[in-house]
């Protein structure tokens, strides 16, 4: 497995084997999760030796290894890499494929060419798809195997996802864009309708499952300052990708940033073991895993930092030191818990069920905070678990305390009330969203 450097993570290696420590130390060092849904990925796809990772570079600011051409026309990317590009809003991940009819796997080995483009189809809201402007209109383009792989695997994801195709001409000739645009458009509509499709979609129209986009831009070799001043102003279409008429403006089905680890490790694993892709399926299990890991935190940092905190108290570390070690919001929390279970320990505490309650709604507006962007049944699920569980780990903790009461109605916050006044629904939910994850794990 290779190396992770500080720019570009090789996520999956040219055998298929994923970087799963590569792509952690990425999550990490980009500090990733905190996008919410504010990030997008832009994935390259063409010929080998096209140029993708010199585009990629230029346009992003990033590192790809560009191939020596001193040294001949040879495969240079392998596998699938990313990299966060520089200075782009919204935070925004490039991804190097390798190139495809390399002569380096052999006419007959195009596994891993489907296999990094329904990667790719499922992972990126915009795909660059990199072509020789002289291929255009040609029967035996060197694009057209590709085009009808990316159609085909398109057909996998269960759903369009609305990904934006932005076809990129290279080493443009004298013949105008606007005679280049309708010749290529003719031709991928061709691929389209020839490829053969379910019965769901025998009559949907490309532009249903995707926005087609063309420019075109000299050549790096013979004309590179115009080439730069053209990659410039592509560039400035990847700011605000993800608003509304942007380049990704359109997209659909987005996994929250903190669950994008999970998801393109899952979404690697089915593509490998040839399972279809079920992409709304596929969000609904990233959503139930990392609430269910969110959930999980709150109640470890509420109920295992105790001996910590105290600790930390014993210590007489106040104020900015202590900040150091533990965050504010883990500061306001412990205090409220500890000392109620201090007061507990030495005399009834009238108030108890109320102060714990007040204790439970910074864990449970934490939780909130960390789950906006999940699926809306799957998290309101997940805290009523969270809940539960909090108060039985609460009521443990109290001396010679019967069996807590079912929990009264509290004081209803608009998302509590949706989980008491839903329950049955909620519960029926969790079955299904469980019986899924079961489903899916085994
Ligand atoms: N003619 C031409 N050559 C280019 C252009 N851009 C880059 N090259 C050259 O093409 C060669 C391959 O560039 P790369 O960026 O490594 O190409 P790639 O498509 O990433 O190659 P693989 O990773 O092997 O698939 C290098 O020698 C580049 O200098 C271009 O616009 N036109
Ligand atoms: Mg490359």
């Amino acid at each position: 497995m290779a190396q992770v450097s500080l720019s570009s993570v090789q996520l999956i290696d040219r055998n298929g084997c994923f970087n799963v420590a590569g792509l952690d130390h990425f999550v990490r060092a980009t500090e990733l999760a905190n996008h919410g849904v504010s990030y997008t990925v832009v994935a390259v796809m063409g010929p080998q030796s096209s140029g993708k990772s010199t585009l990629l570079n230029h346009l992003f600011g990033t590192k790809f290894i560009e191939m020596d051409a001193s040294e001949g026309r040879s495969q240079t990317t392998q596998g699938i890499w990313i990299e966060k590009c520089a200075g782009i809003m919204p935070f925004t991940i490039a991804m190097d494929l390798e190139g495809t009819d390399g002569s380096e796997r052999g006419e007959d080995d195009t596994a891993f060419e489907k296999q990094s483009a329904l990667f790719a189809l499922a992972i990126a809201d915009v795909v660059l798809i990199n072509m020789w402007c002289h291929d255009i209109g040609r029967e035996h383009a060197a694009n057209k195997p590709l085009l009808k792989t990316v159609f085909q695997v398109m057909m996998r994801l269960f759903g369009p996802r609305k990904t934006t195709l932005l076809f990129v001409i290279r080493d443009k000739t004298k013949t105008s864009l606007e005679k280049l645009d309708p010749i290529l458009r003719r031709d991928i509509e061709k691929i389209w309708d020839a490829v053969p499709k379910p019965e769901a979609h025998k009559s949907t129209p490309l532009s249903e499952f995707f926005n087609v986009e063309v420019i075109a831009l000299s050549s790096y070799e013979e004309k590179e300052e115009q080439f730069k001043e053209q990659v410039a102003e592509l560039r400035e279409r990847f700011f605000h990708s993800i608003s509304p008429g942007g380049l990704a403006g359109d997209r659909r089905g987005v996994v929250p940033a903190s669950g994008f680890s999970l998801s393109a490790k899952r979404i690697w694993k089915d593509i490998k073991e040839n399972k279809d892709l079920d992409l709304p399926a596929h969000k609904v299990m990233v959503a139930t895993v990392r609430c269910e890991e969110i959930a999980n935190e709150k109640l470890h940092s509420l109920f295992a930092n105790e001996v910590l905190f105290t600790f930390i108290s014993l210590a007489g570390i106040t104020g900015l030191i202590r900040t150091l070690f533990v965050s504010q919001y883990l500061v306001d929390l412990l205090q409220g818990w500890l000392a109620l279970e201090a007061d507990i320990q030495v005399h009834p505490v009238p108030e108890f069920r109320k102060r714990l309650d007040a204790v439970l709604d910074t864990c449970l507006s934490e939780y909130d905070r960390e789950t906006i962007y999940f699926d809306d049944d799957v998290r309101t699920v997940k805290r009523q678990y969270l809940q539960s569980k909090a108060l039985e780990e609460a009521y443990k903790r109290v001396p010679n305390w019967p069996a807590p009461t079912p929990a009264p109605a509290p004081p209803l916050a608009p998302a509590r009330a949706s989980i008491w006044s839903n329950l049955p629904a909620a519960v029926s939910v969790a079955v299904s969203v469980a019986g899924f994850v079961v489903n899916y794990l085994s």
